[in-house]
């Protein structure tokens, strides 16, 4: 019998299509893609789900101040998020979308079995709204009057609404979150969702009467129900969870990561796993709260003016450059800065100069000097076994950290082993080796391990860079050798001797700061 393949199972938020996506979505997606394409490539089943947040009161509204109907106007910006994926190379399996029927008739059966259990009751809600964040507050939690989140204004609400009894899984919330250490990541974000539930979970408002556009509560249709337990149903609305066909369910659900922006961890780690715990199903593995993307002029936003575009960004650069660019300079986990100056900085350094020339290096010399052979390598000499075992120990590394959700520390770790090979070829000399028809061999082995080197980089890149792969494969001429770009072969020595390697065009070519950036950049 074949052995069942380990599964694993990754979300990114879904986003609202109240506007265009910026490069801070664009940043979550990518993680989430560089994780699923990891485990993919560790040999994995891999679920990975996006889609969008159609309903709710933000976008009702904007829809009507541009003069459309909500599904019109969600409809349109939709196709521009699926757009945007395309271009980063985002491998999502499935991409849902909260307006539709497979997904109402879930958020609805599970907010019947909340009412059936006695889990949601009727009362009536004096409070304070957020509708950016779309979000509930209590007087005592506003700060100045205002979100405590945004900064932005609240509004008074004032309606008979549904209530689900939050208070009471507090308790086995907390002891939950004791119990699995890795549940909320980073140990941060943990820290802040227990001191928020010790410090009393109130009964969340679960309906609205007051506007249309959502999912009617099932047994009272004047009532829509709250955005934020419809959005969360998503992750098992899409695996088809309670319907005819719940195989996607069975295999993949629980799910090992949410991945998520620090703003929304709050959802995901204690309404989230509430809602789960209050209709029997079982709790996701693991929430991550990455941090943001901030520009010198502080958070993006529309008003400010200082939205990233990441569409004309990936016109500009290329997706490989963009992502290598968001997961290299953004200490994962934390906040960082974005600045197109560091960008640009960071493709001539890191891709340019480093792994472009590696890649280059070690093809004109193989040209150059065996006609673009690559030779059996004999004994081992000199800096060999250093880098030989750096590169044996580079994919345990990047595993490990990837395991730790730690994507910057990976991908610095993989840079190490660019450098050393960088520094292999100083060390070695080929040009110097070349001159001595004695040292032939010794030239051979050097372009070998060079070349082997480059082979093991290549499949680390993979997750993190997708186009390159293919590329190099076809400079090495192992176009055609699948079983040497998996995993599995990341053992020394796998690449054959004879095969022919070939120039090509700089696969990361240097960008003219100046004309890239312009003068008022700069
Ligand atoms: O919150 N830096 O959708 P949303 C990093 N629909 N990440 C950022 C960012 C920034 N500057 N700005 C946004 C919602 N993000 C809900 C989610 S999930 C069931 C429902 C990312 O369109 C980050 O992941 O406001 C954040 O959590 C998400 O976009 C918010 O996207």
């Amino acid at each position: 019998m074949a052995l069942a393949k380990n599964k694993f199972y990754i979300t990114t938020p879904i986003y609202y299509p109240s506007d265009r996506l910026h490069i801070g979505h664009a940043y979550s997606t990518v993680a989430a893609d560089s994780l699923a394409r990891f485990y993919r490539l560790k040999g994995y089943d891999v679920w990975f789900l996006t889609g969008s947040d159609e309903h709710g009161q933000k976008i009702e509204r904007t829809a009507r101040a541009n003069e459309k109907t909500p599904l019109e106007y969600v409809d349109a910006i939709v196709a521009t998020f699926q757009q945007l994926w395309e271009k980063l190379d985002i491998s999502y399996n499935d991409f849902i979308r909260t307006t539709q029927e497979r997904h109402k008739q879930v958020v609805q059966r599970i907010f019947q079995r909340l009412y059936d259990n006695g889990d949601i009751y009727k009362a009536s809600y004096q409070g304070w709204y957020c509708t950016p964040c779309e979000t509930f507050w209590t007087e005592s939690r506003l700060v100045d009057g205002k979100c405590p989140d945004c900064g932005r204004p609240v509004e008074l609400l004032q309606e008979e609404s549904y209530f689900f009894r939050m208070s009471k899984y507090a308790d086995r919330l907390l002891q939950y979150i004791e119990e699995h250490p890795d549940f909320i990541q980073p140990v941060s974000r943990r820290n802040e969702m227990t001191s928020f539930i010790k410090s009393g979970l109130e009964d969340l408002c679960v309906s609205r009467t007051t506007f249309n556009w959502g999912i009617p509560v099932p047994f009272d249709e004047k009532h829509v129900i709250y955005v934020w337990v419809d959005a969360l149903t998503n992750y098992v609305s899409a695996l088809g969870y309670g319907s005819a066909d719940d195989s996607l369910y069975q295999k993949f659900w629980p799910a090992d990561v949410h991945l998520v922006g620090k703003d929304i961890v709050r959802f995901h780690a204690v309404i989230w796993p509430i809602i789960l715990m209050a209709a029997g199903l079982p709790l996701p593995r693991q929430i991550v709260g990455h941090g943001w993307v901030l520009l010198d002029s502080g958070k993006m936003s529309k008003s400010k003016g200082n939205v990233v575009d990441p569409l004309q960004l990936v016109e500009k650069y290329g997706s490989d450059a963009i992502r290598y660019y968001l997961l290299r300079e953004i200490p994962f986990g934390a906040d960082g800065l974005y600045s197109e100056e560091a960008l640009v900085s960071r493709i001539n350094q890191d891709l340019a100069n480093d792994l472009g020339n590696l890649i280059s290096r070690t093809m004109g010399m193989l040209d150059k000097y065996f006609a673009g052979e690559v030779l059996a390598p004999g004994a081992l000499e000199g800096p060999d076994e250093e880098l030989i075992a750096l590169a044996k120990d580079t994919p345990l590394q990047v595993d490990a950290l990837m395991e730790r959700r730690e994507l910057t520390a990976a991908v610095s770790a993989l840079w190490k082993l660019v450098s050393r090979a960088n520094k292999y070829v100083d060390e070695t000399a080929p040009w110097a080796l070349a001159k001595d028809p004695a040292r032939r061999e010794r030239l051979g082995t050097v372009l070998y391990n060079l070349a082997e080197t480059l082979r093991f980089i290549t499949i680390l890149c993979g997750p993190f860079m997708p186009g390159l792969p293919a590329k190099v494969w076809d400079l090495l001429g192992i176009a055609d050798r699948p079983d040497l770009h998996t995993w599995p072969s990341l053992t020394w020595g796998l690449l054959p001797s004879g095969i022919r390697v070939k120039r090509g065009p700089a696969i990361f070519p240097r960008i003219d700061a100046t004309a890239a950036l312009g003068v008022e950049n700069r």
